[in-house]
């Protein structure tokens, strides 16, 4: 996977990216990346890359020349047109099967804009996913970049090792993942659950989905409804709730 990032920033990029996992498949060769300054593409004496917005408005507009020369060098460079994706409060919220689809492809490309945002006629000619990733404001597009980047990533082949890989863990399957423990066995007078001390591994396993719907349960119901629970399982989550409301009751 070859990520190429057009951004007025490339320093916040190439920073953030090298270290842990992400930095372990880049001296792999797995990954690749490559931050455009788009403010290079601006042939002006200041270099100027915003103005003000037709209509009038507060902020200033990124203007669509310099976006569009630094997405055609990309394209000029590696010989194809990647898909791009502009990182908007206004587009599709970033999810984990996103990631998984996006992590098939060889390049990608991420606008990253800034000010009140760029000039709608670029991002028509070039944009082919609008992507958001939750429903709050930042200054600009590059922690969403660098966001997506990270999850796109773990999901290419080779990225991640056996020991780390991603099929039992959150979202797998639309469930939470179930708590972890290491040494030692009591600590601040908490104990390991006594299970996971028993070297009985069926026992063990069913504990951890058993805890992974619950937890669902508790924090994210609305992932819960779309989770593949068995008939066994949804009338046990039944059972464990009446529970829960007995007690809280006594
Ligand atoms: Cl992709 N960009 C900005 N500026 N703010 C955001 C966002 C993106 N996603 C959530 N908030």
């Amino acid at each position: 996977m070859n990520y190429h990032v057009l951004t007025l920033f490339p320093e916040m990029i190439e920073q953030g990216l090298h270290t842990s996992i992400i930095g372990r498949a880049m001296q792999k060769g797995i990954l690749s990346l490559e931050a455009v300054n788009i403010r290079d593409f601006a042939f002006n004496k200041h270099q100027k890359v915003d103005d003000y917005p037709y209509g009038g408005g507060a902020g200033m507009v990124m203007q669509a020349e310099p976006v569009y020369l630094a997405y055609a060098s990309v394209c000029e460079k590696i010989g194809t047109k990647p898909r791009v994706i502009y990182l908007t409060p206004q587009g599709k919220v970033f999810h984990q099967a996103m990631a998984r689809e996006l992590a098939l492809e060889e390049d990608l490309i991420f606008l990253c804009g800034h000010y009140e945002g760029i000039d709608e006629r670029v991002l028509e000619e070039i944009v082919t996913d609008y992507v958001s990733i939750g429903d709050y404001v930042l200054t600009g597009g590059e922690l969403p970049a660098m966001v997506m980047i990270d999850s796109i990533s773990r999901m290419v082949p080779g990225v991640l090792s056996n020991q780390e890989s991603g099929e039992t863990e959150s979202f797998a399957g639309n469930l939470l993942e179930y708590p972890q423990y290491s040494r030692p066995e009591t600590w601040h007078e908490r104990k390991v659950p006594e299970v996971l001390l028993s070297g009985h591994h069926a026992n063990v396993e069913r504990w951890r989905r058993e805890q992974s719907i619950l937890r669902t349960d508790k924090w994210r119901p609305d992932l819960l409804k779309k989770a593949d629970l068995t008939g066994k399982e949804w009338a046990w989550l039944h059972e464990q709730r009446k529970k829960q409301r007995e007690n809280s009751e006594s």
